[in-house]
């Protein structure tokens, strides 16, 4: 085989395997996708002390926040695959039942992350504040529909 072809075979294989195939068990994916949350609260939740009040504003710090919250944001949705309903996870059925609308939702963290990163990068704290808040919307909203109390 000429080594082009195999290339693209390769090429290929990665964009048609599932993401079901990226972990080994179910419960690598309910760990991977907690982790992946829990990261991500952590750095949007330095930001929220920053447009709280609560710690002084660093303009640099908050901008370095959000890259970590824009970058976190792509991460978690892969990991809600099919027969990870069950296990040690509060998320609802409604996920794999409603899946247009989880995606919907998932779309919107990213783009509200992407904007948060960008108002971060501004320097500026209302712009950081408004943005804060319209990402915290989104980790709501999905929060409200598909996680268990
Ligand atoms: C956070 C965090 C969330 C969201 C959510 C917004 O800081 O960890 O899950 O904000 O509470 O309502």
């Amino acid at each position: 085989m000429k080594f082009k072809h195999a290339i693209l075979i390769i090429a290929a294989a990665c964009v048609a395997v599932p993401a079901m195939a990226q972990f080994a068990k179910p419960e690598d994916a309910i760990k991977y996708r907690k982790s992946s949350l829990f990261v991500m609260g952590q750095h949007f939740g330095r930001i929220g002390a920053m447009a709280q009040g609560r710690v002084p504003f660093d303009a640099k710090a908050a901008a370095d926040n959000a890259a970590v919250v824009e970058v976190m944001s792509k991460l978690h949705w892969a990991a809600f695959t099919e027969g990870t309903d069950k296990g040690e996870t509060r998320a609802k059925p409604e996920i794999w039942k409603d899946a247009a609308k989880f995606k919907e939702a998932g779309d919107k963290l990213q783009a509200e992350a992407t904007k948060l990163s960008a108002a971060a990068k501004t320097g500026n704290l209302d712009n950081l504040k408004t943005a804060f808040a319209a990402t915290g919307g989104t980790c709501k909203g999905c929060h409200d529909n598909f996680r268990k109390d």
